[in-house]
């Protein structure tokens, strides 16, 4: 048995973690999810039915572990020491990949929703404003190649993907330092692999239909 089996759809949040599972060289099954016929091992280890969900295999017994940016750093915690930050990198780890599950998300997915912040409630809403949290990543990028610094860690798979995807779907701007990060990831070749297993995947997919 494979250290992981992986649930995921590969139009979804998924591609971040194959795309982190594939950084850290990690040995890992694919379990494909129909969305209208979800397998009962993913609602069994995930009652939120969401894709990614990774189960991993330990010993005689198994950790289930959801949500993009909580299994990226967890492979990087496992599998890819290599990753994991420095003692001068950590806040920075810590932080931008905590901005990027909380702010920065929601900041997207309340513009590609089109649900406003009331006026007088930005101090309510943890993203405050859609701009100020676009801003704020341009300003933390615009100093470095990568979000620790000058050195890939994992926390650029989950940031990373934020930005690439933002810029495919236009729910980022396309700002040069937005468009620099993004092409600096792209070249990875482990960005390619995992990228070309879902790229491929959709496209078998759409021609059966
Ligand atoms: N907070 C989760 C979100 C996961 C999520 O919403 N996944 C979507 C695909 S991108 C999904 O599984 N949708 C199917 C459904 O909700 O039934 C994460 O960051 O992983």
């Amino acid at each position: 048995m494979a250290d992981y089996t992986f649930f995921t759809n590969p139009m979804s949040r998924g591609q971040i973690v194959r795309w982190a599972l594939h950084e850290a060289n990690a040995d890992y099954e694919t379990e494909l999810v129909d969305w209208t016929n979800k397998p009962q091992g993913l609602l069994d280890a995930n009652p939120m039915g969401k894709v990614p969900t990774l189960v991993h295999h330990h010993g005689d017994h198994t950790h289930v572990i959801t949500e993009a940016a909580a299994i990226c750093a967890y492979i990087a915690e496992v599998s890819a020491p290599d990753l994991l930050p420095s003692d001068e990198e950590r806040a920075s780890y810590l932080r931008w990949m905590f901005f990027a599950a909380g702010p920065l998300e929601q900041a997207i997915i309340a513009k590609s929703m089109g649900w406003d912040v009331p006026d007088g409630k930005e101090a309510m809403a943890g993203f405050g404003t859609y701009e100020r949290t676009v801003e704020t990543l341009i300003s933390v990028l615009s100093g470095r190649d990568f979000i620790c610094g000058d050195r890939f860690t994992m926390a650029d798979v989950y940031v990373g993907s934020q930005v690439d995807w933002g810029l495919m779907f236009q729910s980022l701007p396309d700002d040069p330092v937005f468009k620099a990060y993004a092409e600096r990831l792209r070249q990875r070749p482990k960005y390619k692999e995992a990228k070309g297993i879902d790229m491929a995947l959709i496209a078998e997919a759409e021609s059966n239909g």
